[in-house]
Formats: C-alpha cells, sequence, structure tokens
C-alpha cells in the first residue's frame, strides 16, 4: 500500500478497522473457522448472485474449485455497478467488497438470501481471502479490482472488452485463518442443489477442477420437483406434486406437497431460501391451513362422517413430504440458532394461498383427494390403535424411566451432563462392556440382535419390541411427537456396535430410530458413535491399535522390513476383553468418538428413506455409507 495515496480519510480507516475486526474474531462474523467456515465463504458469494437471480436478473450462476485452493463464483446478472459515487467517492462495486454489510444497500429493494445466521456480505470473503479478484461485465466491458486480505491493491478499471454482463468473483481463503480446512465438493454440491430447487428456471454449476466433475443443477418444476425428489425411493399416492404459488402482502409464497404410504413425515420449510430448522410462522400457517382444508374436504365428500371427529395435524401429515417457500423483503430469523422465520404476518399469508390452493386443488382432483383421505383415514385408526399400546405400556410404567430395564447396567452419577450411555449390540459385547466400563458414569445398555426397522413401521408395531421400549425408558425422554430433552438421563449416547457389514446395519437401523423418533437429541448434539478398532498389530514387543484402513497401510508401511510383525484384525466387540475394550474403545482419555450432527436435514431424510425404504437396489448401494453427516470429534 505504500504507493497508493498516503492520506486516508476517515472513510478509509473505517474499511480498515472492519477489515481487521472480521480477520481478529472471524468466528463472529462466519460462525467457525473450520470446514464449515470456509464453506460458508462460498454460499456469501453465491447468495449474492442468487439475490441477482430472484430479482430476475440473472438465471446461470457457476461456482468452480480451482487448483490453487481458489474459488470463482460467475453469474450473468446485471454487473454490480462500478461507477463512483459522488459522495464518498468510491465505486459502488468497492464499497460492496470492503466495507461490512454495504451489499443490502445496493440491492435496490427486492429479496435477499441473506439475512440468515451469517449473511454478512462479500466484503468478509474478502477481508478472509489472500487475495481475492473481481471482475464486472457491464456496458460492453470488464472492469476488474484485486485485493489482498481485504484492501484494494489499486482502483476499479475498464481491462477488456465483454459480452454480457454479470459478474465473477474470485477468492482464495486464508490460509492463516482456514487451517487445513478443505472444500467438500459434495457438501457444496447439496446446497446448489437446494438453491436450484428453490429457485425455479436457475442453472447452477458447481465444478471441481482437481478431480475434473461437473456437476449441473437446473429444475424447470422448483420445489414441486424438490419433493418429488424426496419420495422418488417411496411409493407416492399421486405422482404429480400438488404445487401452489401466489404473492400476498410482499410475501411470495410456493408451497409443494406429495403423500407418501410411509409413515413420517418430511416437511422441510425456506425463508429467502434459508431452511428454517426450527419452522416459524410460515410452517405455522401452512399447518393450519392444510389441516383445515383436509378436514373440510374430506366432510363435503362424507369420507368423514358428521358424527367422526375431525382428523389431527398428525393425522393428516402421515405420509406428507412437503416443501413451504416463502420470500420476503426483510425476513426476522429468531431462536438460539435463528433457525426460525419471526414475521407476525407472514403465518396469515401463507394460511390464505394454501387454503385457496389446496381447496381448490382438491376440489378439482377427487380422485387424489379420496387416496390422500383413505391415508389420513388410516393413520387416524393407526395413531388410535397406537395411544392405547402406548397408554399401556405407559401405565405398566414401561416407558416413564421410573423402572429402569432389567438389561440396563445403570451408572451412579445421577447428573445427567456426567454421564454416558452406551447401547451395545449383542449380550456377549454388552457383557465385556459391562466388565470394561468406568460404573461411576458409564451406562451400558446391550441390544439383542437386530431391532425393528422404523422407517416401515408405525409406533404401535415399534412399541412391541422389548429392545426399542428398552431404549426409550433408559433414555427419559419419550419419543416422537412428545420428546423433552431436558429428561435425557445421558448426555452421551453412545452407539457401539461390531466394525463389520452386520454391525452397521444395526448401526443405521439405530440411527434411523433417532433421526425418526428423536431427533432432537441429535439436534441437541448428544448422539455419538463409538469408534472400536480395527486391527492390533504387534511388532517386537510393542503393539498399536487400528482404526482406519488408511492407518493401518502407513503403519506397516513404517514397519516395513521389520520381523515379528503380527496383525490381528478385530471384527467384533465381543473378540476383545474388557480391558482392551477400555482402552480402544470406552476410555475417554484415548477414545474417538464421532458426533452425529445433522446438517441437512432433508439430504439425511432422503438417505434414511433410501436406506431403510421399499427401494432395494440404492438401499445396498447406501448400506455401508455413513447415513448421517458424521462428524470427527476428538474428546
Ligand atoms: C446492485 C445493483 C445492481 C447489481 C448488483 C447489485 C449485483 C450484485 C451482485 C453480486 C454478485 N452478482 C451480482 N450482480 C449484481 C445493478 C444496478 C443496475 O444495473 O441498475
Amino acid at each position: 500500500m505504500a504507493t497508493q495515496k498516503q492520506d486516508y480519510s476517515a472513510k478509509d480507516i473505517q474499511v480498515l478497522e472492519g477489515l481487521e475486526a472480521v480477520r481478529r474474531r472471524p468466528g463472529m462474523y462466519i460462525g467457525s473457522t473450520d470446514q464449515r467456515g470456509l464453506h460458508h465463504l462460498v454460499y456469501e458469494v453465491v447468495d449474492n448472485s442468487v439475490d441477482e437471480a430472484m430479482a430476475g436478473h440473472c438465471d446461470h450462476i457457476q461456482v468452480m474449485l480451482h487448483q490453487d485452493g481458489s474459488v470463482s463464483v460467475a453469474d450473468n446478472g446485471r454487473g454490480i455497478p462500478v461507477d463512483t459515487h459522488r459522495t464518498t467517492g468510491l465505486s459502488a462495486l468497492e464499497t460492496v467488497m470492503t466495507v461490512l454489510h454495504a451489499g443490502g444497500k445496493f440491492g435496490g429493494g427486492g429479496y435477499k438470501v441473506s439475512g440468515g445466521l451469517h449473511g454478512v456480505g462479500a466484503s468478509v470473503v474478502n477481508a478472509l481471502s489472500e487475495w481475492t479478484r473481481v471482475e464486472v461485465r457491464r456496458d460492453g466491458k470488464t472492469y476488474r479490482q484485486e485485493y489482498e486480505r481485504g484492501k484494494p491493491k489499486g482502483r476499479v478499471a475498464p481491462v477488456g472488452p465483454a459480452e454480457g454482463t454479470g459478474t465473477t468473483v474470485t477468492f482464495k481463503a486464508d490460509a492463516t485463518i482456514f487451517q487445513d480446512a478443505e472444500y467438500d465438493f459434495g457438501v457444496l454440491a447439496q446446497r446448489m442443489r437446494e438453491m436450484a430447487y428453490l429457485n425455479r428456471g436457475l442453472w447452477i454449476t458447481i465444478a471441481n477442477e482437481r478431480i475434473d466433475s461437473e456437476l449441473t443443477f437446473y429444475f424447470e418444476g422448483g420445489i414441486a420437483s424438490f419433493t418429488r425428489h424426496l419420495n422418488h425411493s417411496r411409493n407416492v399416492l399421486h405422482p404429480k406434486p400438488i404445487f401452489i404459488e401466489s404473492e400476498v402482502g410482499g410475501t411470495m409464497v410456493e408451497v409443494a406437497i406429495q403423500y407418501n404410504d410411509g409413515f413420517s413425515e418430511s416437511t422441510y420449510s425456506f425463508a429467502n431460501c434459508i431452511n428454517t430448522i426450527d419452522g416459524g410462522s410460515h410452517l405455522t400457517g401452512f399447518r393450519s391451513a392444510h389441516t383445515r382444508v383436509i378436514n373440510e374436504a374430506l366432510r363435503k365428500q362424507k369420507i368423514l362422517k358428521d358424527d367422526d371427529s375431525n382428523l389431527t395435524g398428525d393425522d393428516v401429515r402421515e405420509g406428507l413430504t412437503a416443501i413451504i417457500s416463502v420470500k420476503l423483503p426483510e425476513p426476522q430469523f429468531e431462536g438460539q440458532t435463528k433457525g426460525r422465520l419471526g414475521n407476525p404476518e407472514v403465518k396469515n399469508h401463507v394460511e390464505s394461498v394454501v387454503y385457496e390452493g389446496l381447496n381448490r386443488y382438491l376440489e378439482e382432483h377427487p380422485q387424489e383427494l379420496r387416496r390422500i383421505g383413505d391415508k389420513c383415514l388410516m393413520a387416524a385408526r393407526a395413531r388410535e390403535a397406537a395411544r392405547k399400546a402406548r397408554d399401556l405400556v405407559v401405565r405398566k410404567g414401561l416407558l416413564d424411566g421410573s423402572t429402569l430395564p432389567g438389561k440396563l447396567a445403570d451408572c451412579s452419577e445421577r447428573d445427567p451432563s456426567k454421564c454416558e450411555l452406551y447401547i451395545v449390540e449383542g449380550d456377549s459385547a454388552g457383557g465385556s462392556a459391562k466388565q470394561g466400563r468406568d460404573r461411576a458414569f458409564q451406562a451400558i445398555l446391550p441390544l439383542k440382535g437386530k431391532i425393528l426397522n422404523v422407517e416401515k413401521a408405525r409406533a404401535d408395531r415399534m412399541l412391541a419390541f422389548e429392545g426399542i421400549r428398552n431404549l426409550i425408558t433408559a433414555l427419559g425422554t419419550g419419543i416422537h411427537p412428545q420428546v423433552d430433552v431436558g429428561k435425557l438421563r445421558y448426555h452421551k449416547v453412545i452407539i457401539m456396535t461390531d466394525a463389520d457389514v452386520d454391525g452397521s446395519h444395526i448401526r443405521t437401523l439405530l440411527l434411523t430410530f433417532f433421526f425418526r423418533q428423536m431427533q432432537e437429541i441429535i439436534q441437541a448434539e448428544h448422539l455419538y458413535i463409538a469408534q472400536p478398532p480395527l486391527y492390533r498389530v504387534q511388532h517386537g514387543r510393542q503393539h498399536t491399535w487400528i482404526y482406519t484402513e488408511q492407518e493401518k497401510d502407513t503403519l506397516l508401511e513404517s514397519l516395513r522390513g521389520e520381523r515379528n510383525v503380527e496383525m490381528q484384525r478385530y471384527k467384533g466387540l465381543g473378540e476383545m476383553n474388557p480391558e482392551q475394550l477400555w482402552d480402544t474403545t470406552m476410555n475417554p482419555e484415548t477414545r474417538t468418538l464421532l458426533k452425529v450432527d445433522i446438517e441437512d436435514a432433508a439430504g439425511a431424510d432422503e438417505i434414511f428413506s433410501q436406506l431403510m425404504g421399499e427401494d432395494v437396489e440404492p438401499r445396498k448401494l447406501f448400506i455401508q455409507a455413513h447415513a448421517l453427516q458424521v462428524k470427527n470429534l476428538d474428546v
């Protein structure tokens, strides 16, 4: 900067201070500086292009991960204005790139993706990048400005002609801030896919130069295509999703609905393309209208008789796959994780759109109404049976935690934050775990054989299984739809299964159970997966436990030439004695636990329905892959 003007104006100083604040405390702006934070940089830049698309000026966005670790995001929008502002003396481009939260002022109203958890704007990405380059194509010219750690290297300048209009932002995340974090192409692609679903007609390409792969997402049906996709391994009750769309009071409302013959509900709500995992006013409005319309329509058709009572929300939501997407000028995100849409007026907006739209649709499609109605009535009857089964079980005190299952070897500690529950497959492994554990704070629950696949069963059948009842009782929280995480008896719930195909199947069944029946426990980050070793290598007088195939290769490589190397493969937990099990898998000082984490609930939902649903082929493919995003966590 020495060659640049020396007389910094107050404005410049403010900018530099702003960038410095971002670099000093990056977590405040992007959440974290791990892989998740790194991905946020990409999302911030893409969001700006999606804003341009939502304003109707852009239909192509291209994301590219380059060889050198930089990322570029190109769009065919109007191009960020480059002319100089009369009072600030800065171009709009430089302002957007260097002034915190400056993005919004130039959008000229309209909807913005930003405003969510982070939504901090391009200047934050710029501040956290080793270098950034922006190219704007406008008025037949290409303009360029480059930056280093957020500071402009020069003024915006024309560098050549241009065809069409648009903006390309290329940045290289600062390695001193994002220590060895790497982009996960799959995770980024999943978000791009979601963006494409939420913006009908928008083309999004994501390419990875490193492995020479490219994916393009474009959905003519928008969120209707999204519901089709979520249902693709399920049997649907009507081939064409119901799609409703309207604008009320400045809120764009879009809803897509498609029923399947399963028992769970998969509803996802979005506000300005941000997944509102805790729902909010748009979801409340949808549910209220949806329940009312179905009841009224079924009464009109005499499918519901005069003396039948109304179907409940749970009845009409069994087997429902739905996407609710609203776009509004000033979304308010609330709650601890900003996952809930606050704007109260949106409830009525969505309610009126869904009431009218769905009512009309069902009037015009009596056959579909009948099929959906039959499904809902069946759900109501099953729910009544399930309630009776549950009441019976509760009356016998089998679920409330007052009588803990005999199989449970509980710990002596009573403070849940210090307690751990190991869910262990099989009695023999359960025996080793009971002897090996620290009984002060570790409890063991052995599960016999396979547990029921809850993806294909309702609560009544589920509760008939002793293993599942034992699990529910031991945890103390109750099950869907009445889970109280506050009552969880162990703040670490650890699934410990054999490192073989059966073990991975049981783990998936358990994950499915938690995902469908106690998702709150996963959201609250209490669910873990134990990592038992795969091999024990004896070399000379030493031995080493090996947890991954990669570790094995590395060790064997380093031991090449050494005599007396012996390797034992551990197929099951039962092959280890209690002391070994403690040393390798249960001792908090030395073990590794994987925390189960749902970053992308719709993606996890799709995987579970595929894994455990009717569609056998993809299930075989997936059975050994991990089901939820499982994060490495050193505990
Ligand atoms: C403000 C005004 C105008 C365009 C944009 C912002 C814009 C920003 C970004 C960020 C990434 N891609 C973008 N594309 C456009 C246009 C104002 C006008 O031409 O009248």
